[in-house]
């Protein structure tokens, strides 16, 4: 598949870094093919997080992403699953390489501005959650 989902999430949408982050998406190369500025709910957040129920952070998770308004992006690239990982960087931005978007934007590994499906697999169903495709 050459489609991944981005969610720039509530700590991104709030400090006014939309426009740097999509910047920095284009520029790597990946087409935004939808787009969605929304809030999420409980019910979606626990689905879209389902992977982490039971572990110790799954709380202030759900939490954080139903805090305040997100971005939802379909990107569109040739592996565009591994290559977007590579760009946004590691969980923590404290191990995040230099130049990924953690790397510049994240506060620490529980406000880290932004969201990558980490399979194909994963990104069709994040897509299918988020929009109704
Ligand atoms: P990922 O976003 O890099 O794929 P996951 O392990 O899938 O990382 O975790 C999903 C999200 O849960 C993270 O992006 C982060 O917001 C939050 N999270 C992950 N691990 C921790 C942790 O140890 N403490 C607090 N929040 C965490
Ligand atoms: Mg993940």
């Amino acid at each position: 598949m050459d489609k991944t989902l981005a969610l720039i999430k509530p700590d991104a949408v709030e400090r006014n870094i939309i426009g740097d982050i999509i910047s920095l998406i284009e520029k790597n190369g990946f087409v935004i093919i939808d787009m969605k500025f929304m809030k999420m709910s409980r019910s979606i957040a626990e689905k879209f997080y389902d992977a982490h129920i039971g572990k110790s952070f799954y709380d202030k998770l759900v939490t954080y992403m139903t805090s305040g308004n997100i971005i939802a992006l379909v990107l569109k690239k040739e592996n565009a699953v591994d290559i977007f990982r590579d760009l946004i960087g590691s969980t923590d931005p404290e191990f995040a390489k230099e130049g990924t978007i953690r790397k510049l934007y994240a506060i620490d590994k529980s406000f880290n501005s932004i969201h990558g499906s980490d399979s194909d697999a994963n990104a069709e169903r994040e897509i299918s959650i988020i929009f109704d495709h």
